[in-house]
């Protein structure tokens, strides 16, 4: 008996619609893609893959910005059966040098414009393929893709065969690697597809990055499993959102986006009349936006909960018939998702009880690249996975998120970690120690704001320290504000009171009483 190719790829293949000349991707650079232009290209970046001779489980790091052909690299890799590995566009050299070192790409696609300092880390790292792709479809990828015949077999894979890693800054030390199977992606995508009531007709506004489980996964997977159309947006810009929103029905977005949106005055009941489903994750969605929305366009967002390492976890729910959609929670566990509270001691809490979210299921990743002892760690001895998220569950099953054990700042819906900001702090000339918080933030929800003890004698200055920063951390990650003090509060055990810090700059930007 011939096995089940679970390549993921293949699933998405097969929910092509049978009219290949139909539009897949229109793009705000008015392009249009068919599903037959999206078979082809595939196939022709698969042959380019596969002329390479790479090893089983190679690696393709990727770091260029939003296109169709960065999708379509994406898709190929599956298609080829290697495994993908975004990585934002705003990562510096450091970060970079990290990840390549780490994960060991066989082939790395960066811009054009970075290939000088990018290939120079790959092939120092052994690399053996720099090629370089840019937003206008120019660059080394696609000339020798052209090359190559738009013919390909989907390669065979394994339920438990690597599809992607995707890298998750650590609360301690260097960021680990997030190993998701084929099975991981496909079997989420396929209860999402059921739970969010995909149906034919639909179109998604795709304006997410595509380096990130949200963009990457939820939102393209959702369309290409529906053999939706979507319309592709290089950049997140709330005017063009709304203006395209009459021909779509699905939108997807951080709160970020969602507050932008509201403060624009052409969103209106007659914007939104054809959509179907309005959905947010990747950070809390305040319940004042969530109203706000409901009130302005009659719609009410569906909040869902997920991580890199687990992708979709809990979502409100989208039939009436299951409850209500409600604001402040996360909804319930997705159908096969088990979740539970515990305790410090690992003991399960009861109903309405805060404790640690830990979860279970055919969607929870493999394990952290080349880190056993990590993945152990994070794993209970019966299988769940601590998500270092704390919430609790009430009596109808609603999961609500109230913190995270994490120290972690989630900005705009980008992971940022403050110990990861300190050790940047802490190691320049003037600085003695540092630490970092987080505090609301209107548009972004939570930005971080550093506070830092300079060395005796120097007068080092906060927005110096600021300026120092960008030039070596994605941007997204420089504090808003760098303070620099006498001491840092500190328990009696000598640990620095971050819950002070956070109070006595809870309102530098919300304006909120402390
Ligand atoms: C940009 N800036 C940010 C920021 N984004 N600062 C803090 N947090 C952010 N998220 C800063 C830049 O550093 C820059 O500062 C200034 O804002 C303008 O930059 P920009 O690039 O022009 O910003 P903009 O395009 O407006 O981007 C904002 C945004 C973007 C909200 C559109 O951040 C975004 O796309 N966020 C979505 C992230 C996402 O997809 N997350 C999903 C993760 S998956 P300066 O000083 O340099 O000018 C996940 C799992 C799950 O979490 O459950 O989904
Ligand atoms: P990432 O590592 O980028 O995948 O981020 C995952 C984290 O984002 C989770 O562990 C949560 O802390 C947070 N997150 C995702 N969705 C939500 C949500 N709807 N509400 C609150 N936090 C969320």
């Amino acid at each position: 008996m011939s096995e089940i190719n679970a390549n993921l790829f293949a699933a998405l293949r097969h929910a092509f619609p049978t009219d290949l000349d139909a539009i897949a991707i229109e793009t705000d650079s008015q392009l249009n893609y068919s599903w037959r232009d999206l078979e082809r290209a595939t196939a022709m970046l698969a042959n380019l893959l596969v002329s390479l001779d790479l090893p089983a489980g190679a690696r393709i790091a990727v770091q260029v910005e939003k296109s169709v052909e960065a999708l379509m690299l994406y898709l190929a890799t599956l298609r080829a059966g290697y495994v993908f590995l975004p990585l934002n566009t705003a990562y510096q050299s450091a970060e970079i040098e990290y990840f390549i070192d780490n994960a060991e790409p066989s082939v790395v696609v960066c811009s054009g414009k970075n290939f000088g300092w990018v290939s120079q880390i790959a092939f120092k790292a052994g690399t053996g393929h720099v090629f370089t792709l840019n937003e206008d479809r120019t660059g080394t990828l696609l000339q020798r893709a052209a090359l190559c015949s738009d013919k390909h077999d989907v390669a065979s894979k394994k339920a438990d065969d690597l599809a992607a890693i995707l890298y998750t800054s650590g609360t301690t030390g260097r960021s680990k690697g997030a190993m998701l199977t084929h099975e991981n992606l496909l079997s989420n995508a396929q209860v999402l597809k059921t739970y969010w009531g995909w149906r034919p007709g639909d179109v998604l506004v795709h304006v997410l990055p595509i380096f990130h489980v949200h963009g990457l996964f939820v939102a393209v997977h959702g369309a290409l499993l529906n053999g939706s159309k979507m319309i592709w947006m290089g950049r997140f810009d709330p005017k063009k959102v709304i203006e395209k929103l009459p021909q779509a029905t699905v939108f997807m977005g951080v709160p970020t986006l969602y507050v932008r949106m509201l403060t624009e005055p052409g969103l209106t009941r007659e914007a939104v009349r054809n959509m179907r489903l309005f959905i947010a994750g990747s950070a809390p969605l305040l319940v004042e936006t969530f109203s706000a929305w409901q009130e302005r366009t009659g719609h009410t967002i569906l909040e869902r909960y997920g991580m890199s390492e687990t992708v979709m976890l809990t979502s409100n729910p989208y039939d009436p018939n299951q409850g209500e959609r409600r604001g402040g929670t996360v909804g319930f566990p997705l159908p096969g998702v088990s979740l539970r509270v515990c305790d410090d001691s690992g003991q399960p809490m009861p109903r309405n009880e805060i404790g640690g979210i830990q979860v279970k299921g055919p969607n929870v990743f493999k394990g952290y690249w080349r880190m056993p002892e990590k993945t152990r760690e994070e794993f209970t001895d019966d299988g769940y996975f601590k998500t270092g998220d704390v919430g609790k569950i009430d009596e109808r099953g609603y999961v609500t998120i109230v913190g995270r054990s994490k120290d972690l700042i989630i900005s705009g819906g980008y992971n940022v970690y403050p110990a990861e900001i300190e050790g940047y702090i802490n190691e320049l000339p003037d600085v003695a120690e540092s630490a970092v918080v987080g505090v609301p933030h209107p548009d972004f929800g939570e930005v971080g704001v550093a506070v830092v003890v300079s060395k005796a004698g120097s007068a080092v200055q906060g927005d110096q320290i600021l300026a120092t920063l960008k030039a070596k951390l994605a941007n997204f990650k420089i504090p808003k504000k760098c303070y620099v003090v006498e001491d840092l509060p500190r328990n009696t055990m000598g640990k620095v009171q971050k819950n002070l810090l956070r109070q006595q700059y809870q309102s530098l930007f919300s304006g909120s009483a402390a």
